[in-house]
């Protein structure tokens, strides 16, 4: 049996969604970071950490391609088999491309704003960066919006890995209260995103009581 354990308002919320797009059965543990029962399992004390049998997995983006690799033909008729191409054709280069492209362009630029507004000690702390943080996430927010184009999802016609990363992103900088200021096309790509049943419900799990 899969066990996700990370509460669903962290990075967590990737692997939750990605196995209700998946449709594969899971038990959810929904721990805070650093929590004694996470560090037990990941000695850097992060979250998602993922458990299927003896193995034991960490870091959101390694869960997802091992789980897309592990059941290629789970998913919906607009999914990719997996939300994964496989591994060695031109296309899962293109595909782990984008993702890495989300984590340099998105992840990064919000992990490093997170820091300097409340996860560093204060006086660590350098407020000035954070609009140049901004211009950058709505710079590099145009830069996607180019490159989904008219297409329903990133790769094309159906959904792999890189729009799990983009719907859980965007959505993180938004509720930060970045104004990402996404043109027309990318705000209609999220709210279609954010409004599947898979989404709905992984965002729905239980939280830390
Ligand atoms: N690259 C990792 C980052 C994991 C991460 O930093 N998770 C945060 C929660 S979203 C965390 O557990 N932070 C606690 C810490 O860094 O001490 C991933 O995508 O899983």
């Amino acid at each position: 049996m899969i066990t996700v354990v990370g509460t669903a308002k962290t990075r967590t919320l990737r692997v939750l969604w990605m196995l209700e797009e998946l449709g594969l059965p899971y038990d959810h543990q929904p721990e805070s970071p650093r929590s004694p029962e996470v560090t037990a399992l990941n000695p850097l004390g992060r979250i998602p950490v993922l458990r299927d049998g003896d193995a034991v997995l960490t870091d959101s983006v390694a869960i997802m391609a091992y789980l897309g690799d592990r059941s290629p033909d789970a998913g919906g008729a607009d999914c990719v088999g997996g939300l994964t191409h496989p591994a060695g054709t031109p296309a899962r280069a293109h595909q782990d491309a984008l993702t890495l492209r989300l984590i340099d362009e998105f992840d990064a630029v919000i992990w490093t704003m997170a820091r300097h507004t409340f996860v560093l000690p204060e006086k660590l702390r350098v407020p000035e960066v954070l609009p140049t943080c901004e211009k950058e996430l709505v710079r590099n927010a145009a830069k996607l919006a180019d490159r989904l184009g008219d297409r329903p999802f990133l790769m094309g016609d159906k959904m792999t890995i890189p729009d799990i990363m983009a719907g859980h992103c965007c959505g993180w900088a938004i509720t930060a209260g970045v104004a990402l200021a996404p043109p027309s096309n990318l705000a209609a790509y999220l709210k279609r995103l954010r409004t599947r049943p898979a989404y709905r419900r992984a965002l729905g799990r239980p939280e830390v009581s």
